[in-house]
């Protein structure tokens, strides 16, 4: 299946604003007459929402293995990309992805120590070559982070309930990707109001239709 349209995945630590941003974007675009398709991940397909219970709320996730974790969000992608993202680019569509395969480098790779290179080689069998245009990072510290997922009143999920050191290293891990991939990685500071930070996002988004990314 010959690609398209333009895909776009954002990424980023706990309540750094993700979802806020996907809509405002989203509404932006539907307003200038675009029709985006919009998924998140682990999930966005019948199999992914079962793997992504599994992963964050099931019991029996409770004591999955990193590597056995890192198996699980695979399997979500390599379903979705087929079955949605995939077809979607064919037809020309603009593709908006809640995470993608540089949450596994990430989380598993970097913070749950997994070796880097056979994350890379798990994460390009599963998106089989299928990958982000173009990456909004949205980067916020530990304590901000915190602040928010209190203020929502939303029950913590497996992964959240992790340490400091751990989404200190996740954070970290984010900034280096972006530093080693800037053509694709837009790094953005999350600490701003939502609506500022909407703005770069959509004339980067602009942007990048305009040169048919
Ligand atoms: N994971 C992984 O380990 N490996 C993988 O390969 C993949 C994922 C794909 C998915 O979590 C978990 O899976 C995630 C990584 C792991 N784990 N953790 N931890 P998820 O999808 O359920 O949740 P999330 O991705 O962490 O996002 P979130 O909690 O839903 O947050 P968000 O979408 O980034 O933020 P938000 O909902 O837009 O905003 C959060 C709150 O902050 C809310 O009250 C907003 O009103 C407020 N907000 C938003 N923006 C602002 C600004 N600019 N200022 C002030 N307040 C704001």
């Amino acid at each position: 299946m010959s690609k398209k349209g333009l895909f776009i995945t954002f990424e980023g630590s706990e309540a750094c604003g993700k979802s806020t941003q996907i809509k405002i974007l989203a509404e932006r675009l539907s307003a200038s007459g675009c029709d985006p398709l919009l998924i998140r991940e682990p999930g966005g397909t019948a199999a992914g929402e079962a793997i992504r219970h599994l992963l964050q709320h099931a019991p029996e996730g409770d004591d999955l293995t990193p590597e056995a974790e890192l198996l699980l969000f695979a399997a979500s992608r390599a379903q979705l990309v087929r079955e949605k993202i995939l077809p979607a680019l064919a037809a020309g569509r603009l593709v908006i992805c809640d995470r993608f395969l540089d949450s596994t480098t990430v989380y598993q790779g970097v913070a749950r120590h997994i070796p880097a290179d056979e994350t890379a080689r798990i994460n390009a069998f599963a998106a089989g070559g299928c990958l982000p245009d173009l990456t909004f990072l949205l980067d916020l510290d530990r304590k901000s982070s915190l602040v928010r997922m209190q203020a929502s009143a939303r029950k913590p999920d497996r992964i959240e309930r992790e340490s400091d050191e751990f989404f200190e290293a996740v954070r970290k891990g984010y900034l280096t990707l972006a530093n080693n991939n800037p053509e694709r990685i837009f790094l953005l500071d999350a600490s701003r109001a939502p609506l500022e930070i909407a703005s770069d996002i959509f004339e980067k988004v602009q942007i990048a239709v305009s040169l048919g990314l």
